[in-house]
C-alpha cells in the first residue's frame, strides 16, 4: 500500500519538503539533489537485508545480491577516484573518519588538524566530539591577514607537537588545499595523513579539483555533498590498510551495512563518470566565481577575498548584522543559507559573523552564471534592507521566477 494511504501525515510532510526544495534557492554548501535513480535505489527492498561482513564473507545467508551490489559499488568507487582500496559501508562522514582514526592511530595519540572555528570539522578534534575526547588534538588555523592556510606555520606546529596523524579537510575554507604540501609536512614528522574530502568529492571525481588520493594514507568523504549521491560515507585508502579499515568499520563501529544506501552510492558513482556530471562540476566552480564577483561588486566582504572551489564565506562584520540575522532574512525570501563562524569570530556559534554559501545544489538544477549574478544582487539587496518587507517581496518574486525555470532533479525531473 502506498505511503499516502498508510501514513498520510508523513506523506504530507514529505510533499511539503519537496515543495520547499523546489521553491528555494539552495545555497547550503553541503547539500545537493540526488537523481531519481539514486532515490529509487535508496528506497529499494535492499533495506530489508542484513549483510554483516563483506562480499563473500557475510554472517547471514541470502547475500548473493547484496554481494553483487557492494562489489559494484567498491569497483566503481575505486575507479572513480583512482584509489587502491575502498570501503562503502560507513553510514556517515563521521563514522568514516572514526574508522580512519581507529586504523591509523591509537587512543590518546596526538592529531593535528584545522581548528573548527577556523574552518575545520567537529570530527577533526573538537572537544565535544569523539575525536577530541579519544585523541589529543592540536590545531592549525589560517593566517589572519590572508585568510589562507600558512603551510610553513602548519609545519612549525607539526614539528613542535609531533602528531601521529595530520588531518586535512574543511567545511568552510574556500580555497584549494595543497595536499602535496600536507604530505610533505606529515612525512617531515613521520605522521600519517588523513584527508577528509567530503565537500570536494564531486569536484575531485570530475577531476576539476586536485585529488588527495595520491597523497593521503586514507581519504574519507560523504556521498551526498558535491558528489550528489545518497546520504552516507565513503573511505578510500592504500591497499595496505584494507584489512584494518574493514575491521574498523565492521565490526569496529557498525553492524549491518545499509545495503540500500550502498546501492544508491553505486548509482551515484556511475552517474559521476558521465559527461553531464563532469560538466556540472565545472559549472559549479564557474558559478561560485560569478557569485563571489557579484557579492564583492555589491560591497560584500568575503573571507580570503574569493573562492577556488564551490564555497564562499561571507564576512558580515562590516554590515553589523550577525550570521543568524542574515540566515533568517534570506530565509524570508526563500534563499537558504547557513550561518557560519568566520575565522577569529568574536560572536558565539549560535550567532556568528558569517554565512557560508555553496553552488553545488543550484548548479545541479541547471542554474548558470546569469542566475548567479542575479542571486548575488538579490543577496546584497536583502542584506542591505534587513526587515524591509517591500524589498523582501520584490526579491521573493525574482526567486520564484528563477525557481520556476529550473526543475529539481529527483522531484520534478
Ligand atoms: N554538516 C556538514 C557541512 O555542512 O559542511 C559537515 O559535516
Amino acid at each position: 500500500m502506498s505511503l499516502t494511504k498508510v501514513d498520510p501525515q508523513i506523506a504530507g510532510i514529505i510533499l511539503d519538503e519537496e515543495r520547499r526544495q523546489c521553491n528555494s534557492i539552495n545555497l547550503i554548501a553541503s547539500e545537493n539533489y540526488s537523481s531519481k535513480a539514486v532515490l529509487e535505489a535508496q528506497g529499494s527492498v535492499l533495506t530489508n537485508k542484513y549483510a554483516e561482513g563483506y562480499p563473500g564473507k557475510r554472517y547471514y545467508g541470502g547475500c548473493k545480491y547484496a554481494d553483487q551490489v557492494e562489489e559494484l559499488a567498491l569497483h566503481r568507487a575505486k575507479e572513480l577516484f583512482g584509489a587502491e582500496y575502498a570501503n562503502v559501508q560507513p553510514s556517515s562522514g563521521s563514522t568514516a573518519n572514526m574508522a580512519a582514526y581507529m586504523t591509523l592511530i591509537d587512543y590518546g595519540d596526538t592529531i593535528l588538524s584545522m581548528a573548527l572555528d577556523q574552518g575545520g570539522h567537529l570530527t577533526h578534534g573538537s572537544p565535544i566530539s569523539f575525536s577530541g575526547k579519544l585523541y589529543r588534538p592540536v590545531f592549525y588555523g589560517i593566517d589572519r591577514e590572508t585568510g589562507q592556510i600558512d603551510y610553513d606555520e602548519v609545519e612549525k606546529i607539526a614539528i613542535k607537537n609531533m602528531p601521529k596523524l595530520l588531518v586535512v579537510g574543511s567545511s568552510s575554507y574556500p580555497r584549494i588545499l595543497d595536499y602535496q604540501r600536507f604530505r610533505q609536512i606529515a612525512d617531515r614528522v613521520n605522521a600519517r595523513l588523513l584527508v577528509d574530502m567530503a565537500h570536494e568529492a564531486g569536484l575531485i571525481a570530475a577531476r576539476v579539483h586536485p585529488s588527495p588520493v595520491p597523497y593521503a594514507d586514507i581519504a574519507t568523504a560523504t556521498t551526498h555533498k558535491s558528489l550528489r549521491g545518497p546520504r552516507g560515507g565513503l573511505i578510500l585508502c592504500r591497499a595496505t590498510y584494507s584489512a584494518s579499515i574493514n575491521r574498523s568499520v565492521f565490526p569496529g563501529l557498525q553492524g549491518g551495512p545499509q545495503m540500500h544506501a550502498i546501492a544508491a552510492k553505486a548509482v551515484a558513482f556511475h552517474e559521476a563518470k558521465q559527461p553531464q556530471f563532469i560538466a556540472c562540476q565545472r559549472a559549479t566552480l564557474e558559478n561560485a566565481k560569478v557569485l563571489a564577483d557579484g557579492l564583492l561588486a555589491g560591497g560584500i566582504q568575503l573571507v580570503t577575498g574569493g573562492t577556488d572551489n564551490h564555497r564562499l564565506l561571507i564576512d558580515l562584520t562590516p554590515t553589523g548584522i550577525t550570521g543568524k540575522i542574515a540566515e533568517s532574512a534570506l530565509g524570508e525570501v526563500n534563499i537558504t543559507v547557513n550561518k557560519n563562524a568566520i575565522p577569529f569570530d568574536s560572536r558565539p556559534p549560535g550567532l556568528t559573523s558569517g554565512i557560508r554559501l555553496g553552488t553545488s545544489a543550484l548548479t545541479t538544477r541547471g542554474f548558470g552564471t546569469e542566475e548567479m549574478a542575479k542571486i548575488a544582487h538579490l543577496i546584497v539587496r536583502v542584506l542591505s534592507h534587513i526587515g524591509d518587507e517591500k524589498v523582501y517581496q520584490e526579491v521573493r518574486l525574482e526567486v520564484e521566477e528563477m525557481n520556476s525555470r529550473f526543475p529539481t532533479p529527483g522531484i520534478t525531473q
